[in-house]
């Protein structure tokens, strides 16, 4: 267990170093695997939102996504575009960074977080400019049960 004490001692060491910048925000970064169909301009979107909110997507080009969505167990009433995995959780559709840090900071025991189709006020869904929000996040177990995990 880290003491208070060195976790500040350890926070000032980051400071440092972080006038290296660029170099050091890619070594925070938190990877997520990505799968997506190449053509899915609103996947790319919610890439590019992960990039800018401290993630660093690996994204994989798929083509046959139901199929894959089957194989990872993502029930059928939360799908949506893209698909990605992130420690032992799967991240379905458009759900915003802040969701998904969250997640791995509480660690529940779920299968994973979605939202269900494409609404249109989500990260890669929102045009340009827009505040964007009025849209669930969900949780959801193996056997298709889904709770509220946030709404915004
Ligand atoms: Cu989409």
């Amino acid at each position: 267990m880290l003491s208070r004490r060195r976790f500040v001692v350890s926070a000032a060491g980051l400071l440092v170093l972080s006038g290296r910048g660029r170099w050091l925000s890619a070594q925070l970064a938190t990877p997520i695997t990505v799968y997506m169909s190449r053509s899915c301009g609103c996947c790319a979107k919610w890439v590019d939102h992960l990039s800018a909110s401290g993630f660093k997507p690996k994204v994989h080009d798929e083509e046959k996504m139901e199929q894959l969505k089957d194989e990872m167990g993502v029930p059928s009433t939360v799908r949506s575009c893209h698909t990605a995995i992130i420690g032992a959780y799967l991240i379905e559709g458009h759900v915003p960074a802040s969701d998904i840090q969250r997640l791995l900071a509480e660690q529940p025991k779920i299968v994973g977080l979605a939202v269900p189709g494409m609404p249109g006020g989500t990260p890669g869904m929102a045009p340009p400019g827009t505040k964007g929000g009025d849209y669930e996040v969900l949780a959801f177990l193996a056997n298709g049960s889904t709770r509220h995990f946030a709404s915004h």
